[in-house]
């Protein structure tokens, strides 16, 4: 008979480490995100039927049109943290300010930041989306958590993974020890380990980055793209960042979104997206900069802080990094 391999729980009860206040912690708190995973994999699923297309109308706190199912996973997600006990302090993308943690934010132990539906457009076109988050420990006591507990540079994140809502749905995360896949099996509604330890993929001729932009594009990025045009890349784009890094991390590539000029800080935000993908690079293998410096170094000075972001293999983003002189 084949062996049942573990599921997301027994696999984190396995990888917590000293830095949780309980080894169930880090189990708990995934399996809080991967069941609001999976309520968000079926409302997806039938977004069409229960009239889930579409915006909000109105904007979120950086401008972005808010679409129904931005609104339903941020609650999903928030709600799921919630009740665990264990979360202090909770901001993501949807929200301008901190969520509120209840009682919990004087006694919880962790932090997260998250994204509930990155790539949200692609939601009405049916093509892939994904949830991002990453884990922290409080660093205040006795009092209610606040922002000093959020705005963390991501090397002091003790966990973060992301979901991929895709042809199938994958929950990836890493508590500093590899990376991990499961997919969710529908009919057991459980996420099953599918890879231990995943490595980038090793360097293949992939780019990924809007290059609509380009024309606005600093001169660095312009060379570059230029340079790997020549050197015959492919490019890859699906537009939700998820996606794009995942496949990437599969399959080899880089996946740049730069700053330009307009946008001197790009598009991405450094704690609900950039910084947990960061940690999960680094954990397979890979990299991640904003050109000069390691994503997981950057302090952010606001919940939205943006950042410009190169990520994947390790040889293709110290290739760009050579552009921009670092
Ligand atoms: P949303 O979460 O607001 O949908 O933003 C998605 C995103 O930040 C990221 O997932 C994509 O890589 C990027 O935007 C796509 O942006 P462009 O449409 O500018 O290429």
């Amino acid at each position: 008979m084949p062996v049942t391999p573990p599921n997301l729980f027994q696999h984190a009860m396995d990888n917590s480490n000293d830095e949780f206040a309980s080894p169930s912690d880090l189990a708990i708190l995934l399996n809080a995100i991967g069941s609001s995973g999976k309520f968000i994999s079926s409302e997806i699923n039938r977004a069409a039927l229960r009239d889930f297309f579409g915006s909000a109308g109105v904007a979120n706190v950086t401008g972005d049109d808010q679409q129904k199912l931005d609104v339903i996973g941020d609650n999903v997600v928030a709600e799921a943290l919630l009740t665990t006990g264990l979360v202090c302090a909770m901001s993501s993308e949807e929200n301008a300010g901190m969520i509120d943690c209840g009682d919990a934010a004087v006694t919880g132990e962790y932090v997260v930041v998250f994204d509930p539906v990155d790539g949200s457009s692609n939601i009405d076109v049916a093509a892939p989306i994904g949830t991002i988050f990453g884990i922290y420990r409080r660093l205040s006591e006795g009092f209610p958590a606040g922002q000093v507990d959020v705005l963390r540079p991501g090397n002091e994140m003790l966990a973060a993974g992301y979901v991929l809502y895709g042809s199938s749905t994958i929950f990836a995360y890493t508590s500093g020890d590899g990376v991990h896949f499961f997919t969710l099996d529908p009919t057991l509604g459980d996420y099953l380990l599918t890879n231990e330890n995943v490595r980038s993929h090793g360097s293949s001729l992939v780019y990924s980055a809007n290059e609509g932009n380009s024309p606005k594009w600093h001169d660095a990025d312009q060379s570059w793209v230029a340079h790997v045009k020549s050197e015959g890349y492919t490019g890859r784009y699906i537009g939700a960042l998820v996606a794009d890094f995942h496949r990437n991390l599969m399959k080899g590539g880089i996946y740049a979104y730069p700053g330009d000029k307009g946008n001197p800080s790009g598009k991405l935000r450094l704690l609900f997206e950039c910084a947990p993908l960061a940690f999960i690079a680094e954990q397979a293998g890979g990299a991640a900069t904003n050109g000069t410096a390691r994503i997981r170094d950057l302090e952010p000075d606001q919940l939205h802080h943006r950042t410009p972001m190169y990520i994947g293999n390790s040889k293709e983003v110290k290739l760009l990094g050579k552009f921009h002189g670092s």
